[in-house]
């Protein structure tokens, strides 16, 4: 089901100084920022190898990373898989009982195909499934 990690997602309170921290310092690169309004964040891809970081910065404080950052302050906030079909995965953790946050796919950043599993289920980790278009 699961085919190899897309992306970390590390919850930032200021987008462009933790893009100067994996760039500058760490040597990486960004490929530029994108605002997603119904996740209410806006978050920088960065590169590493063959995986990504997303660096995620709240637009609302009621929204998951807002709320995540004033819970816990600022760190890893999920790991997201690539799954190579999401609907059926969701199918089968939910014939295995998972708690999903979303029982259907939704489209995140680059109209991926996205879906989460709550952390309870998880041993504390928030997991993403994203199912990404051929080619992408
Ligand atoms: N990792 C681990 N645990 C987390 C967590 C995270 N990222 N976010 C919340 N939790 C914990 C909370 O601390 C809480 O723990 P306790 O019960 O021990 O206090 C528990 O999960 C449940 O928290 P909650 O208060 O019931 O629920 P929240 O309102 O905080 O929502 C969650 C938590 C995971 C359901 C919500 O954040 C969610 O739906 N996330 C999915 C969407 C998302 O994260 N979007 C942002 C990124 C988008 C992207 O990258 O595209």
């Amino acid at each position: 089901m699961i085919k190899e990690i897309d992306h970390i997602g590390i919850a930032v309170n200021n987008l462009e100084e933790a893009i100067s921290i994996y760039t500058d310092i760490l040597g990486l690169e960004s490929k530029g920022a994108e605002k997603i309004e119904e996740q209410k964040i806006i978050l920088a891809t960065i590169l590493v190898g063959g995986i990504k970081i997303e660096l995620l910065q709240s637009t609302h404080p009621d929204g998951a990373i807002g709320k995540f950052i004033k819970k816990k302050g600022e760190g890893v906030h999920h790991i997201a898989f690539i799954v190579e079909n999401i609907d059926e995965s969701l199918k089968k953790l939910t014939a295995k009982g998972v708690n999903l946050i979303d029982e259907k796919a939704r489209f995140g950043a680059g109209g991926a195909k996205i879906a989460f599993i709550h952390p309870k289920d998880m041993k504390g980790v928030l997991i993403e499934l994203v199912e990404r278009a051929k080619g992408k």
